[in-house]
């Protein structure tokens, strides 16, 4: 989240779009209530489905899977043309005056840079134009016509009301009342706040969906103030912690980036990383890349990491892909991958396409898996009759199942969706032989050290000079590694305002990143997480709501990052003078000497505003993008693409270009294509989603939650039942191109049939919550039908838009 959960409580309008936070988020749903009750909130709910959220919406309008971007983009279209954005903010705050290279071109649905048998771009030409000074050319006036607002205009001029209708399958007369009600929070003194998920997320475009979103909210002035932002509703209670810490395969700790296999020299690495400002007086903060990253060094490295061996950068891998668990699979079922280890992970239930996991599953020499529960993927090579069938004698994988505790039988941190880190305490001792995921991580590294320290290999050094300063080596213990991801300092460090005076002792810990050097004499295992255990011990445990300023930032609960901000670029809630837009919802301002309020400046706290740095202080720019130089697989405006496998024969919107049907630039695999399915013999549109009653796979092992919701059904609307001869609470069968499930039938007003491109297209909803493992009744896997293909820029599968056929069982 740009915001915060308690934040929610200051917005005018919420749009909750690409998420179900009733269901998913009920807790956090409480601040959409109180905006409600106490702010005359409006709550504007755009879903496939009207579900639980919908029911408590003020509108609700329903969509076609998989195209929000026409949604949106036919959005930013009005209101760019009715002229309903936030002028100043727009002005000041984003490049749209900034001026694009000569070079860079769109036309029907590919930009220039295009290589259709690698399917990726080169691009080099989405690139603003430079000046002769090396600043990016702009045209305050917008008049220029290559000026960022002139093709951001062009570019959604296609995406009309009409074309809305004909993709999303909205009623006109619903996207008017809606894009009406976004477009009022156009003023200064109106917040709309913007909640998503996996409904964003689980597509072939879902990164560009989330674009769009946040296009939306910078034309309206929404980002950085209360009320307002961009806020992702995380799915695990610590997924959030998750990204923090770099566990992506392309990440490192507090969003630095593995290197790729051309950067194996430490300095080329790190001017990629640190770019010069883009206008005059910005402060590219990313300048300070160099800091964190020493930092980590040391942190994983200790004495080993030295200038002269450039901080151990050798010990790093170096990344030729991207490994997402669709890579993963395909690797196994190439035979290129031969082992594998799921901690708290169940991905033959989780994964795309069951059947290809399995046949993966199956090649593996060994498969290791870290759990409290049996889960599906530990018996993946079990039969379990019609659920999951399969020889069991020809597989010759074998499972190693390590008990695990459970996340409430541990201590630690826990970031949520807010970005605040909350310790939480240890509720309940560990069962049976069941020990701590770190105790087996720290012992299974112990293992691997002492291996390498008796017979060598290929490259001992980064294991063997790992540094593991535990007390107790084989149980590192919560406290530590809170430390260790805060950072210390290493040798005295002298006040970089006053060089006589010392800032930090060696060995005391550090108070913000702020502090971090870039010489080897600070240590910090996640910068961004700098501050949490500072000098004054652990703030993550704090628990004090005082709401000083009622704006609810309540800056002593937990701690947050970045520096306990509670707002992301807050700076931007102020106009260019350092006055609030709107004093009702005052975060922070200027007081003629510096910043303050109820919030962390996202800002230097000095800086005086006359000088003109911009509020996005981590862009060179110091603004917004609309325009995404660089930075996207698909190109720097969103544009729609069909899911893979769509109802449509072409894009509506790029109707003659081959190719073009699909995210051109979304890595598909031969043998993943030959397995999509064609809307002729799969007629109807499928989604899939979850439940309060139940979390993913593994609360089916509890009876209570197994008797709220015991088995597998599927939502249909009235119109395919009476098509199908279906009645309510009959046996369905639902087969997609990779397999099939059966289901109860859940005969539903709420899924409506719409009319697309002419046609009536029927969706149907597919919960994700049961297996064979469990108290619930034994079934099927929902991710049977689902496809093994992900998103442009992340990987994420396309859980949301698939293909399937529904028959009478
Ligand atoms: N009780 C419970 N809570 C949970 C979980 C759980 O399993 N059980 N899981 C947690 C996890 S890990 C996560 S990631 C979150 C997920 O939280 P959510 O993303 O909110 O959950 P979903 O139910 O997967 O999907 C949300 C909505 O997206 C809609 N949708 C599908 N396709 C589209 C589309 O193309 N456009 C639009 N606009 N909407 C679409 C679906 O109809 C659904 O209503 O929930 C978390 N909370
Ligand atoms: N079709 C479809 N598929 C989906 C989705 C969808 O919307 N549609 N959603 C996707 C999403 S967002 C998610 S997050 C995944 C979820 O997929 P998973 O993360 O695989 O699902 P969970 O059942 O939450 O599995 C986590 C496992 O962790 C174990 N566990 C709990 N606590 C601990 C602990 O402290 N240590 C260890 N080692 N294990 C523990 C649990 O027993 C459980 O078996 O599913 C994905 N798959
Ligand atoms: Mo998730």
């Amino acid at each position: 989240m740009t915001n915060h959960w308690v934040d929610i409580k200051n917005a005018d309008l919420v749009l909750v779009m690409g998420g179900n936070p009733a269901e998913a988020h009920p807790c956090g749903f409480k601040w959409v209530t109180e905006a409600k009750a106490h702010n005359k909130a409006r709550l504007i709910v755009v879903d496939p489905r009207f579900n639980r959220t919908a029911s408590v919406a003020d509108v609700y309008a329903p969509i076609r899977t998989g195209t929000d971007i026409v949604f949106l983009g036919g959005l930013i279209n009005d209101l760019l043309t009715s002229d309903r954005i936030q002028h100043e903010y727009v002005r000041n705050y984003t490049d749209m005056s900034f001026i694009v290279k000569d070079e860079f071109a769109f036309k029907d649905g590919l930009y220039s840079g295009y290589d259709a048998d690698a399917r990726k771009y080169d691009r080099s030409s989405w690139d603003y134009a430079r000046g002769a000074d090396g600043y990016v050319q702009t045209d305050p006036t917008l008049q220029h016509p290559r000026c960022v607002y002139n093709l951001l205009k062009q570019h959604y001029a296609r995406y009309t009301i009409d074309m809305v209708e004909r993709v999303c399958g909205t009623p006109k007369d619903k996207v008017r009342q809606i894009w009406d009600l976004i477009a009022s929070t156009a003023t200064t003194d109106r917040a709309m706040t913007i909640l998503y998920a996996l409904g964003w997320t689980q597509h072939s475009v879902g990164s560009q969906m989330i674009r769009t979103g946040a296009m939306v909210q910078l034309l309206l002035g929404n980002i950085g103030i209360a009320g307002g932002g961009m806020n992702a509703l995380r799915g695990h209670s610590n997924i959030q912690g998750l990204t923090d810490l770099g566990l992506m395969s392309d990440l490192l700790p507090g969003y630095l980036t593995l290197p790729n296999e051309t950067e194996q020299d430490l300095q080329a690495y790190l001017t990629k990383r640190t770019q010069q400002p883009l206008r005059p007086n910005q402060l590219s903060y990313w300048q300070n890349y160099p800091k964190f990253f020493v930092s980590l060094m040391k942190a994983w490295w200790g004495n080993a990491a030295t200038a002269e061996n450039n901080w151990a950068y050798d010990y790093l891998p170096k990344l030729d892909k991207p490994y997402d668990m669709i890579q993963a699979y395909e690797l196994m079922d190439q035979g290129q991958m031969t082992g594998y280890v799921c901690q708290g992970f169940n991905p033959l239930a989780a994964a795309p396409n069951k059947g290809k996991v399995t046949r993966s599953f199956s090649k593996l020499k060994f498969m290791v898996t870290m759990d409290p529960l049996a889960t599906e993927t530990s018996e993946f090579w079990k039969n379990h009759g019609p659920y999951h069938d399969v020889d069991s004698a020809s597989i010759q994988t074998e499972v190693f199942r390590l008990p695990t505790i459970c996340f409430a039988e541990d201590e630690g941190a826990l970031v949520n969706s807010s970005r605040w880190l909350q310790w939480h305490w240890k509720g309940a001792s560990p069962p049976g032989e069941a020990r701590a995921d770190i105790e087996i991580m720290a012992e299974l590294f112990a293992r691997m050290k002492a291996l390498y320290e008796a017979e060598g290999g290929v490259y001992p050094d980064p294991i063997v000079n790992l540094a593991w300063d535990y007390a107790r080596p084989h149980e590192p213990t919560a406290e530590e590694l809170a430390k260790e991801y805060n950072g210390k300092a290493l040798a005295d460090l002298p006040d970089p305002k006053d060089p006589t005076r010392v800032l930090r002792k060696a060995g005391e810990q550090l108070a913000g990143f702020g502090e971090l050097r870039d010489d080897g004499s600070t240590t910090s295992g996640c910068w961004i997480f700098c501050g949490a255990w500072g000098p004054t011990g652990n703030l993550m445990a704090r628990r004090d709501n005082a709401n000083p300023t009622g704006i609810g930032t309540t800056p002593n609960w937990a701690w947050a990052w970045p520096a306990n901000r509670r707002v992301l670029y807050n700076r931007a809630s102020c106009a260019p003078d350092g006055k609030p837009f709107d004093p009702k919802r005052k975060l922070i301002g200027w007081n003629g000497k510096a910043w303050g309020g109820a919030d962390v400046p996202d800002y230097k706290a000095d800086e005086n505003p006359a000088d003109g740095m911009g509020p996005f202080i981590m862009n060179p720019e110091g603004v917004a993008r609309f325009f995404a130089r660089g930075g996207m697989a698909e190109g720097p405006f969103p544009e729609h693409y069909e899911p893979f496998e769509t109802p449509l024969a072409s894009n509506p919107l790029s109707p003659n270009q081959a190719g073009t049907l699909s995210n051109p630039a979304a890595r598909v695999f031969k043998n993943d294509r030959a397995q999509f399915g064609k809307s002729d013999e799969f007629p109807h549109v499928a989604t899939t989603y979850r439940l309060t009653e139940h979390f993913h796979y593994w609360t089916k092992h509890s009876r209570i939650n197994a008797v709220t919701q015991p088995q597998q059904f599927v939502e249909i609307g009235v119109a395919l039942a009476e098509e199908l001869g279906l009645a309510n609470g009959g046996r369905v069968r639902v087969s997609s191109k990779r397999g099939h499930i059966e289901a109860v039938a859940v005969v539903t007003k709420r899924i409506k049939a719409l009319t697309i491109d002419g046609k009536t297209v029927h969706q149907v909803g597919v919960p994700i919550h049961w297996g064979f493992i469990g108290a619930t009744k034994a079934g099927y896997l929902a991710n049977t039908l689902t496809p093994s293909v992900g998103d442009g820029n992340t990987n994420t599968p396309e859980f949301k838009s698939f293909l399937v056929k529904v028959e009478k069982a």
